[in-house]
């Protein structure tokens, strides 16, 4: 039978099954963008390979997934990390003028290429550390046409870099300066989604849902909005206090719920019975000190599945490392090693609504890989600012780093 490709002599982390699904002296093959065949060393002796790869003994993993990033966007905010150094609290910033608002400002004044030209730095680094699927916010421009310049250019970064780029509309991420919040929400509503959902430009629509943005009552309003209009739903919840913003979201069938921090037992419950994803954001937990972790024990024990995310954003989350946001995961959430790169794979995959397609190295699934110099799973999780990426594979096409 013939296929385009054949790794041989590789260890494979496939996702499948329970934890890890470990395969050591593997080998998979590839045809067409797709994962054609996985299994022990020699099983693939039927195929021939266009190009056939020796992997020297190497592991290969789903190509990372990032499903919760701010990454595109103006300006820079070191000025607000050094007041916050002499003991601002967020809050206060943002209360201000300063916080979001500040890169709202930068972001309108930015024109498309000035915003990739900051924004693609970002997405490189992702890159280089195995990436190859990247769900970006828009929210920094908080008017129609400038969430639409924000969403334009994810796109356009993505297929430039050969990164797949999941678009997420956000407008209601902050009540814009000089605006009244339910007016703003209603045009979000009613100007925006549909805009957006006409041209194709988001496939989910997210909220800030804190007592600093906005209620629960006007995140049903979006969500209602977003699904009239065929568009998945998540919300940012419970980063700063419990609003029961997760557990409305749930009822409301969403892929998931992010931070969650301070999340209750009954907005566990609705999220596992309604299968939304835990997003964890380590980094936002580390950069603004935060000491109220999430409830880790009892998501695992109800069986709600936990992503992580870089939270890419100039506020609260400066980081572009998934590497490091899983050491984060492990070391402050005291995720497993397991529960950390399925974060970032499969239960990523299930957060970006495309369990079905990424996330796992399982036949039928597209081919995107990651390629690693290491000698077992745990030292992704493990080292501190050392990348061991080999290779990326994208839709089966090798793409040396
Ligand atoms: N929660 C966050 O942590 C970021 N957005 C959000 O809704 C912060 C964004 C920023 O400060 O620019
Ligand atoms: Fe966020």
């Amino acid at each position: 039978m013939q296929c385009d490709t054949l790794w041989t002599n590789v260890h494979l982390i496939t996702l499948c099954g329970d934890g890890l699904g470990i395969l050591r002296d593997g080998e998979l093959a590839a045809h067409e963008g797709r994962i054609l065949h996985v299994g022990a060393a020699g099983s693939g002796a039927h195929l021939q390979p266009t190009l056939r790869i020796d992997g020297e003994g190497r592991w290969i993993s789903p190509g990372l997934i990032d499903c919760h990033t701010h990454l595109v966007y103006a300006g820079n905010r070191a000025n607000e990390f050094e007041q916050r150094l002499q003991g601002v609290s967020y809050a206060d910033i943002a209360r201000a003028g300063g916080g979001i608002v500040s890169t709202v400002r930068a972001t309108r004044a930015a024109d498309h290429q000035e915003l990739a030209r900051q924004s693609r730095p970002r997405l490189l680094a992702m890159r280089a550390e195995g990436i190859t699927t990247l769900e970006v916010k828009s929210g920094y421009g908080l008017t129609l046409d400038d969430e639409r310049k924000q969403l334009q250019v994810a796109r356009a970064l993505g297929e430039a870099c050969n990164v797949h780029v999941v678009p997420t509309f956000l407008g209601a991420h902050a009540v814009p300066p000089g605006r009244e919040a339910q007016e703003y929400i209603d045009e979000v509503c009613t100007v925006m989604i549909p805009a957006i959902a006409a041209e194709g430009l988001a496939e989910a629509v997210d909220i800030f849902c804190e007592n600093i943005a906005f209620s629960t009552a006007q995140a049903s309003q979006v969500f209602a909005a977003a699904q009239a209009h065929g568009l998945a739903i998540k919300i940012h919840a419970e980063q700063l206090s419990n609003q029961h913003g997760a557990e409305l979201a749930a009822r409301h069938g969403a892929l998931s719920a992010d931070h969650v921090e301070h999340l209750d037992a009954a907005g566990i419950a609705a999220m596992a019975e309604a299968g939304t994803v835990a997003v964890l954001l380590p980094g936002a937990f580390y950069f603004t000190r935060d000491t109220t972790l999430p409830p880790i024990a009892a998501l695992r024990a109800a069986g709600v599945p936990l992503a992580l995310a870089t939270d890419c954003n100039p506020g609260t989350s400066p980081l572009t490392s998934p590497l490091l946001a899983m050491n984060m995961g492990a070391t402050l959430f005291r995720l497993t090693v397991e529960e950390c790169i399925a974060g970032f794979t499969r239960h990523a995959a299930q957060a970006l609504g495309r369990g079905d397609r990424i996330g796992q190295l399982a036949v039928g699934m597209d081919c995107d890989l990651a390629i690693w110099d290491i000698d077992a799973p745990a030292d992704l999780v493990y080292r501190i600012g050392f990348n061991p990426l080999h290779a990326r594979v994208v839709r089966g096409q090798p793409d040396p780093v």
